[in-house]
């Protein structure tokens, strides 16, 4: 595995790489180019001018998060092949520059969710979390107004401005678009790009849903290991993988993340892990809680051993942290709670690997 951490290139992070480069095991970053509207290509020199200011510091650039998809693709527009084309083109771009693997989301309109951005608990952090009750009575308009309100001058990824501005007319355009069609539209965008991901050798890795169900009344469909695997299907090339992400897929309690891991990661269809906790409030109510298994509701020890006895190759990056020792920033992605999630998973890892050799000596 190669660990990699998220950072907000282009003035979008009070992070620095200098910082990033003092994490131990940090081999790169993962980013993207904000500012690109959706459906536009990422122009080669700023790409390659991104890749010297991250090399400058020793890091590498080899995933992006995300290049989103236009919302012509989602709802198979007529527009569509001319988005699929800038996407093709994009990743050619990225591939010049040395980029393996681009996660990205099939979520209607929005992104992720939660209900609040800066839970206080009891030890004086602040945390994201989800209560469903509030989800299901909120006009999605408002959580966006909220999220502006709570997310300390950030902007959030997956809540960017050019997507909300025409939000509430795009959630209009879903009513006629059943769960069928939805699957359509993903394999029509598969079977448009995987060809050209094969070509220039760039992974890509669907995020899952999060949360994994429907929310507003859109199509939410990568939720679950049953899902998964028909996604998984619609393009057998091991280029069509995906980014496993515990805190997403973990938000089902139905879902049994070290049994999802061995499966597709033993498959090799798992290309990128976003790895992190959440302790449960409820069925369906939980709050994003420390990387370590005895402060959340999932075992972290099963899923680093289940990527480590799958032969696990690809990236993986710790997930959404709390903000701890007075931090403020874009909520999720401030530095320390995550330096530890990295030195956890890395002490993990180096566990079951020497433990693995001296059982088989
Ligand atoms: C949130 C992230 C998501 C993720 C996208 C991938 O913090 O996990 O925004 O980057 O869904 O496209």
């Amino acid at each position: 595995m190669k660990m990699v951490f998220r950072w907000f290139a282009g003035g979008y992070d009070k992070i620095t790489l200098e910082q990033i480069r003092q994490i131990p095991g940090v081999k790169g970053v993962v980013t993207s180019l904000l500012d690109i509207p959706v459906g536009e290509v990422w122009p080669l020199k700023r790409l390659q001018a991104l890749k010297k200011e991250i090399e400058d510091y020793d890091l590498e650039v080899e995933v992006i998060e995300s290049v989103n998809i236009h919302e012509d693709i989602k709802l198979g527009e007529k527009t569509r092949d001319k988005y699929i084309q800038a996407y093709i083109d994009t990743m050619k771009n990225l591939s010049q520059i040395g980029v393996k693997v681009i996660c990205y989301n099939f979520m209607p309109v929005l992104d992720w969710a939660r209900s609040d951005l800066a839970r206080p608990l009891n030890d004086g952090s602040k945390t994201m979390a989800y209560k469903h009750e509030h989800i299901l009575n909120i006009d999605p308009k408002n959580l966006a107004h909220q999220f502006d309100e709570q997310s300390d001058g950030f902007e959030l990824p997956g809540w960017e401005p050019d997507r909300l501005k025409e939000m509430s007319a795009t959630i209009e355009k879903y009513k006629d678009i059943t769960e069928y069609q939805y699957w359509k539209n993903i394999k029509y965008f598969l079977d448009s790009v995987i060809p050209y991901a094969e070509e220039y050798d760039i992974k890509l890795a669907i995020h899952p849903d999060d949360p994994p169900w429907q929310i507003f009344g859109l199509p939410r469909v990568i939720t679950s290991r049953d899902n998964i695997r028909k996604f998984l299907d619609l393009n057998k090339s091991p280029y069509n993988g995906i980014t496993l992400c515990t805190g997403s897929l973990g938000s089902n309690k139905n879902n049994d993340i070290p049994a999802i891991v061995r499966e597709f990661s033993g498959e090799g269809r798992v290309h990128f892990a976003h790895v992190r906790n959440l302790k449960f409030e409820s069925e369906k109510d939980f709050y994003e809680s420390a990387h370590m298994s005895q402060c959340g509701s999932l075992d972290l020890f099963e899923i680093v051993k289940a990527l480590y006895d799958t032969g696990f190759t690809g990236y993986i990056r710790p997930d959404h942290g709390r903000m701890i020792w007075g931090e403020t920033g874009r909520p999720g992605y401030g530095l320390y709670d995550r330096a530890l999630g990295v030195t956890y998973l890395n002490g993990l890892w180096e566990a079951i690997d020497k433990m693995s050799r001296k059982i088989k000596i």
